[in-house]
């Protein structure tokens, strides 16, 4: 049994990681999140009080941060700030957050001497051609193309070098995207599975042709916990579940499974800098560790996560008229 510190558990990752450590282990759980627009106190309800903690708070504050690093065995840090649109329009947060806040756990663990595991992104390798057979691995080149992606490879590099300068006992994840509960509606899936129940004609950025590598929340939960247990200190583990989809597929089969015609949805302005493909191999997990991912069918994955939104309108229906707002504004 371990206590783990876990930044940014009130957001879609993180919350479902804290719902996947109390179900599968007798570890204890305290939360650190400052409850940006992204996190939300409703996707931790419900949860055993004798083995969990919520604090309010930012990963960035040095004394904040000390005093709970202090007292725990292990951090696991998934706060960020996550949407690439948004730091495209202010990426000042990204810094803030990604990069100081990092920065911070950092200092915070090698004063303490504590295990830290860092969750990170495949977009710190930048695209792929849509037609190259290609896939990550743990040592292609960093190549982030978005102030997001960018600050993420920033918070990487400097978990590397503080194992290598300080000693930190620290790993690294770097997981595709991902789909389930708990995810803002400002992200792909979720945005169209809300606008459809709304009456709302999905929107593809550009022509859809753009290949994303999906992977159920769950999953990557179990992969940071196999990590956590067995994971050997200063490596880096991809985390992919063999899930390429283009994206227009993707919002066809929303609407086929929501009982839609196929063709109802709109193509809208695209993203600034789109990275075409992503893709992970995670032969050295699952080789080297042992994990294998348990959500290998994405059509029923995708039905579930659409019968969650449905059946938890409450979660989702204070943030959808804002999103909806900022995106008309810019032509999406
Ligand atoms: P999210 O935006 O849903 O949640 C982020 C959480 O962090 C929120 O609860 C927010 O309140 C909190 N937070 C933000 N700034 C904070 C600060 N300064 N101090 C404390 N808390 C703060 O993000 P997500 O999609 O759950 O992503 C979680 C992590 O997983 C991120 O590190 C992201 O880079 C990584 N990741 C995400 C995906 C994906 O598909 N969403 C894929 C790979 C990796
Ligand atoms: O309305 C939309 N229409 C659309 O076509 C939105 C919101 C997105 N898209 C496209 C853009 C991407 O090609 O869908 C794809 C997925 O978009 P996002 O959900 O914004 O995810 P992405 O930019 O791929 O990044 C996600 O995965 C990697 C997470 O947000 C990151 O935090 C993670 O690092």
């Amino acid at each position: 049994m371990a206590t783990l510190l876990v930044t940014g558990g009130a957001g879609f990752i993180g919350s479902n990681f804290v719902h996947h450590v109390l179900d599968h282990t007798d570890h204890e759980v305290v939360v650190l999140d400052k409850l940006t627009y992204a996190g939300n106190l409703a996707s931790l309800d419900g949860l055993p009080a004798g083995r969990f903690r919520f604090v309010h708070g930012d990963i960035a504050d040095p004394t904040v941060v000390d005093e709970l690093v202090g007292g725990v065995d292990a951090v696991v840090h998934y706060a960020a700030e996550s949407h690439n649109d948004n730091s495209l329009h202010d990426p000042r947060p990204f810094l803030d957050t990604n990069i100081i806040g990092t920065y911070t756990l950092l200092e915070a663990v090698r004063r303490h001497e504590k295990r830290f595991h860092h969750i990170s992104t495949d977009e710190v390798y930048g695209d792929l051609e849509l037609d190259d057979p290609a896939r990550f691995t743990e040592h292609t080149p960093y190549n982030p193309s978005s102030p997001y992606s960018s600050t993420k490879a920033g918070s990487d590099l400097l978990v590397r070098a503080w194992v290598r300068s300080f000693g930190v006992q620290a790993t690294i994840s770097n997981c595709s995207n991902n789909y389930g509960p708990y995810q803002h509606v400002e992200k792909f899936i979720p945005r169209q599975i809300t606008n459809v129940i709304r009456g709302i004609r999905p929107k593809l950025y550009g022509k859809g042709e753009n290949v994303r590598d999906w992977i159920h929340a769950d999953d990557h939960s179990s992969a940071v916990l196999t990590i956590l247990d067995r994971g050997v200190i200063g490596e880096t583990y991809l985390i992919g579940a063999d899930g390429e989809k283009n994206n227009k597929d993707v919002v066809e089969l929303i609407l086929t499974l929501m009982g839609q015609p196929a063709d109802a949805y709109d193509h809208v302005t695209d993203r600034a800098g789109h990275d075409l493909r992503y893709a992970i191999d995670s032969t050295k997990l699952r080789t080297d560790l042992g994990w294998t991912p348990q959500y290998s069918d994405f059509d029923a994955g995708l039905a579930a996560t659409i019968d969650w939104y449905r059946t938890n309108e409450a979660w989702w229906a204070p943030t959808k008229d804002g999103v909806e707002a900022f995106y008309a504004s810019k032509g999406q």
